[in-house]
């Protein structure tokens, strides 16, 4: 093991700062346990300097004209795509998946940044006509205030992206803890922003674990929390935010699905399936965790699945022909380890996989094989609970009504998507599945930040990041009415008297 490359400091009030006690953690690429950085472990007193400096910035970054603010945002995608192959490179020794995900996450970063840049000149909102003469009404937003935003390891880079862009095009400003394996990535895209432009305490970074977050979260001062994360970190957070009425922004869990029609383009569908079950070492909000399969054709579906599974080739994502990186951490890959058994014990046929890989190198890393379920109960814990790694359930159905029930049966909503070639079926998917996203004939991932993003069910609780929906997140929406009719016009429209 190698000494720490480097150590890096808390941003706040546009201070870099040490943790209040000194206290730091180390952060390791998953792949071979090579230390890379240590972050200062962050105090609930850092968290209250970053909230206060957050507030202490609120007025002048609200009061700055949004155009202005949206090109602050384009100076960082700018900024971005210079350092886009540095950044892929940096992600793929902090997170583990393959730098061609890397390079995908560095670019919906910069797509966020240019998307949200474009909304500081638009930020719509309507006119609509009055019920009274003389008189025009209106509706506008406004800033929500000091936003905390605590974001996972999946995508170190997108989906901070996802969180602070709209939030600072709308004009509040921000208090960021990203995730304590991720927090290189986070980093950077905080020291683009302020190479950009961005004013001092606009965005106030503190690194660390839970305890960090919760106290963002409990913080009276925040006035919206927005996280992706776990359901139940998100249903912890909604507790915590509850007692100050703070707005919440939830992206959690899913347990996505394809399903495959007897009618689909099987070879499409073996690779839509095998890209977003193993890609990312399954590790995507957004992971097709479950094939729902037609029985005409799950003999050959199953066989084929199993076999580009086994060519997947593990290792160092740095690496050209590695498909799949290893998942983030130990806790990870005991966690999916232990649905081995819970697989077993609920009568599913393991097809493949099922274990560590430990050959050579491997060993030193976190790598779990692809795994593949055959013949599972939809009712199982495999095909229930989401497992956050390389392991899909293969489940066999009769007929395309069979399929959409068995799809929605679980407690999440977020992607779904069917192979298919009759089109009626696929609009009847469209309308059925219930779910935030649907794809025809693709995968369950590779969603584009311009639409909503997000789910129903316990996926969340009704927002969505992404599109102009984020918008809606952090802003209020404000009434204006404005009378020009040199009189207090009492009455509603029953009262209004006009000559015929
Ligand atoms: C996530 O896993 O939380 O649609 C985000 C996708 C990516 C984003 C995934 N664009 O798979």
């Amino acid at each position: 093991m190698t000494v720490a490359t480097a150590t890096y400091q808390n941003y706040i009030g546009g201070e870099w700062v040490d943790s209040s006690d000194g206290g730091t953690f180390e952060v390791k690429d998953p792949a071979n346990g090579e230390l890379l950085a240590v972050f200062p472990e962050s105090t609930k007193e850092d968290v209250d300097r970053a909230v206060k400096a957050a507030r202490a910035a609120f007025d002048k970054w609200r009061l700055m004209p949004a155009p202005h603010r949206g090109e602050i945002l384009f100076k960082a995608a700018e900024i971005m795509i210079e350092r886009k192959e540095d950044l892929a490179r940096e992600m793929t020794r902090e997170m583990g998946k393959v730098l061609a995900e890397t390079r995908g996450d560095v670019q919906e970063a910069i797509d966020m940044l240019y998307y949200m840049g474009g909304e500081g000149r638009r930020l719509f909102g309507e006119v609509v006509p009055s019920e009274l003469p003389d008189k025009m009404a209106l509706s506008t937003r406004l800033p929500v205030g000091v936003v905390g935003a605590i974001t996972p390891w999946n995508f170190p880079i997108a989906i901070p992206s996802w969180k602070l862009a709209p939030a600072l095009i709308c004009g509040n400003t921000v208090v960021f803890k990203p995730a304590e394996d991720t927090p290189i990535l986070s980093l950077r895209l905080v020291e683009i922003l302020l190479e950009a432009g961005l004013p001092k305490g606009v965005v106030n970074m503190v690194f660390g674990h839970g305890p960090t977050g919760a106290a963002i979260v409990e913080h009276p001062d925040v006035d919206l929390v927005t996280f992706t994360g776990s359901t139940d970190t998100g249903k912890k957070i909604t507790k915590g935010a509850a007692e100050d009425l703070k707005r919440v922004s939830l992206e959690l869990g899913g347990k996505n699905v394809i399903i495959v029609h007897e009618d689909a383009d099987l070879d499409l569908a073996v690779e839509g399936i095998v890209w977003s079950a193993f890609g990312t070492s399954g590790q995507r909000c957004t992971a097709a965790s479950r094939v729902v399969i037609h029985e005409k054709v799950y003999d050959e579906v199953a066989r084929r699945v199993v076999e580009a599974a086994e060519q997947m080739k593990l290792g160092h994502g740095l690496e050209d022909d590695t498909d799949l990186g290893p998942v983030i951490n130990q806790r990870q890959l005991d966690k999916i380890a232990s649905f081995r058994e819970i697989g077993e014990a609920d009568g599913a046929t393991l097809l493949t996989g099922g274990e560590r890989a430990t050959d050579g190198d491997l060993a030193d890393g976190f790598f779990y094989k692809p795994t593949v379920w055959g013949d599972v109960n939809p009712k199982a814990r495999i095909a229930q609970e989401e497992i956050f790694g390389p392991v899909t359930a293969l489940i066999k159905v009769g007929s395309f009504e069979e399929a959409i029930a068995v799809a929605n049966d679980t407690s999440y909503g977020l992607s779904s998507s069917i192979f298919t070639k009759d089109v009626n079926l696929a609009f009847k998917a469209m309308r059925d599945l219930y779910t935030g996203i649907t794809y025809i004939n693709a995968g369950t991932t590779g969603a584009e930040i311009q639409l909503p993003f997000g789910g129903t069910k316990g996926t969340g609780n009704g927002h969505r990041d992404a599109g102009t929906a984020a918008l809606d997140v952090y802003t209020e929406w404000k009434a204006l009415y404005i009378d020009f009719s040199g009189k207090i016009q009492k009455a509603q429209i029953d009262e209004l008297k006009f000559d015929a």
